[in-house]
């Protein structure tokens, strides 16, 4: 059950911008900034804070920060102050009339959600039935410039104790690289991200994959493919796990049961904000499929909402949930730290359990647009 419902008043769009510690290089592109949509949301109770994890080109998927405010601003924000009394869990059907935009539409969800967590004062993880306070780590480690660069910032990512290591891969960079990391370390769990770079004419590459234990190869065929990926899963012995091709539990449901994956990476934002995540999870827990959370090298304000989801219980594996410092010099709120046992502590104040501070969110901030109800 959803907490109370509420209403209203004013909706504040933010974009803002933090410089990346290192470049972030994926099959689909390299980043040097985080640039994403902050909404901060108003009510008769209380406010709420949520990010937009859309990015700035439509590289990941087709919604990307310019095109995320134009949907908020026009449709979402005006269809929600037209339903008149808000609760998060009935959001669904006052945004459904635009179709798509996932991600817009999880800020939305999340923003009210905080909302009225923090008017109940109740925090997000113990809403989510999370059953753990602390979570293990892993860390997603872009493609690098060259082997012994990647084998250098693997190195340092184990020796801070992170306990699960991803490699982006892509065409051409992807096997050496692996086999250099695999014999480095032996024991680490491991696992490899295509982007939906790869085709099945690529079998030859998953099958020397195959020969490095790894925990599981991550989307590694087109995004909206299900078939293509249940017959990759039957040709290897790794684990499939789908990111890009899950945009809703019922995506969850259809590519466990056609077998395209065994395991599920749930980003929030990507199905569409914190309930429909859920339901991703429920979904996989009852099909007894693993789920972790992945991450979109979200500021503080994300983190703290995909730590609260990485305590739910049929989060098992570690998630793309990195500290701060893995991504900034300086966050948008206080810097979440990983202790060297590779753990993070989950937030326990109300709602997501963290504001931006002030003077940060002043530096960083490129444009504001606030939207009044009428
Ligand atoms: O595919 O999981 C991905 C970052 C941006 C877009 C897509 C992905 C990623 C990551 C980084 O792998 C995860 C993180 O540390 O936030
Ligand atoms: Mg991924």
């Amino acid at each position: 059950m959803a907490p109370g419902v509420s209403i209203l008043r004013t909706v504040e769009l933010r974009l803002v911008g933090i410089p990346l510690v290192r470049p972030f290089r994926t099959s689909f592109g390299v980043e040097t900034e985080k640039r994403c949509i902050l909404a901060r949301v108003e009510t008769d109770r209380s406010y709420g804070w949520a990010e937009c994890v859309a990015g700035i080109d439509p590289g990941f998927s087709e919604e990307f920060n310019d095109g995320a405010w134009l949907v908020l601003r026009d449709f979402l924000v005006p269809a929600l102050f037209a339903a008149g009394d808000v609760a998060a869990a009935d959001l669904d059907a006052a945004l459904s009339r635009v179709r798509g935009h996932p991600m817009a539409k999880a800020t939305l969800v999340n923003a009210v959600l905080d909302a009225e967590l923090r008017a109940e004062s109740r925090s997000l993880a113990s809403f989510l039935g999370a059953d753990k306070d602390r979570v293990p780590c892993g860390v997603s480690v872009g493609i690098a410039p060259t082997t012994e660069e990647l084998l250098d910032q693997v190195a340092g990512y184990l020796a801070e104790g992170y306990r699960r290591i991803k490699l982006k891969i892509e065409p051409g960079t992807d096997v050496e690289r692996v086999a250099a990391v695999r014999e480095a370390h032996p024991d680490v769990l491991l696992s490899v991200d295509g982007n939906a770079a790869y085709t099945l004419g690529d079998i030859d590459v998953f099958r020397a994959l195959d020969e490095f234990d790894l925990l599981m190869v991550e989307q590694p065929l087109h995004h909206d493919d299900l078939v293509q990926h249940a017959k990759l899963q039957k040709l290897i012995r790794s684990s499939i796990c789908l990111d890009e091709s899950i945009r809703s539990a019922a995506d969850a449901s259809a590519a466990l049961e056609l077998g395209a994956c065994r395991i599920i990476n749930v980003k929030q934002g990507r199905v569409g904000g914190l309930l429909e995540a859920r339901r991703v999870h429920d979904v996989a827990r009852a099909q007894g499929a693993p789920v972790w959370c992945g991450g979109m090298l979200e500021t503080g304000i994300g983190r703290a909402v995909n730590l609260a989801l990485a305590a739910m219980p049929g989060f098992t594996l570690p998630g793309d949930t990195s500290a701060s410092r893995r991504y900034f010099e300086e966050d948008l709120t206080e810097p979440f730290e990983m202790a060297p046992d590779g753990t993070m502590g989950v937030p326990s104040g109300p709602g997501i359990g963290v504001d931006p501070l002030p003077e940060r969110l002043d530096a960083c901030t490129l444009r504001v647009e606030r939207i009044e109800k009428e």
